[in-house]
């Protein structure tokens, strides 16, 4: 049994629906240390999460990356989502041309003895306005590359296809396959 470590349902369901494996979520809150690269948060967070749980876990850290902002906010992503929001961002690109962005996803996850990151990206636009009720976070203005709907548009198994988390958990699943 492995526990997905978050306090988000949304993400839960998103990683539940791509294996049969029985995943559990546990919502223990952990540090998110403030650095530069969502690996470095993972690391240290899933350090923490272990000495709680003392059993096999994993955690997923995420970020939206916007290009004409220098990659703002990236690993400050959830405090961003929380303050400015999508009218906030929408406002900081009003007079951008260049609306390129992409999602990162890290999953860390160790078993006690081995720790193993897992990487995946999405490149996409942010859109004019929002669109969408589905999702969650960002999903309402994040288009990815080679489709015209945001993500907030697609069903959960749509958006797996395309986004950070569903290429960085196929990785997972590879590896666990592999070692167990
Ligand atoms: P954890 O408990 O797993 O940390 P979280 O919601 O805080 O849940 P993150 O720190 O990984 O998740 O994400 C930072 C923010 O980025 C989060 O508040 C979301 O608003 C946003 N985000 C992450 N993944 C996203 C996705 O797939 N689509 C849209 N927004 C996303």
């Amino acid at each position: 049994m492995i526990s997905f470590i978050t306090s988000n349902t949304h993400k839960y369901r998103e990683i539940q629906d791509m294996t049969s494996r029985s995943i559990i979520q546990n919502p223990l809150e952990y540090p998110e240390i403030q650095a530069d690269t969502l690996e470095a948060v993972a690391q240290y967070g899933i350090q923490y999460c272990y000495e709680k749980v003392q059993s096999p876990c994993f955690i997923e850290d995420s970020g939206l990356f916007i290009h004409a902002l220098g990659g703002f906010p990236g690993p400050y992503s959830r405090y961003v989502f929380e303050t400015l929001g999508l009218t906030g961002i929408l406002r900081l690109l009003s007079e951008s041309h260049d609306r390129s962005a992409h999602f990162q996803s890290v999953i860390a996850y160790t078993d006690g003895s081995d720790t193993k990151l897992f990487m995946g990206r999405i490149d996409g636009m942010i859109s004019l306005r929002e669109k969408g009720e589905k999702g969650f976070g960002f999903d309402p203005i994040f288009i990815p590359e080679g489709e015209k709907r945001t993500f907030a548009v697609m069903s959960l198994q749509e958006k797996n296809l395309y986004s950070h988390r569903g290429k960085a958990f196929k990785q997972f699943i590879i590896y666990l396959e592999k070692v167990k």
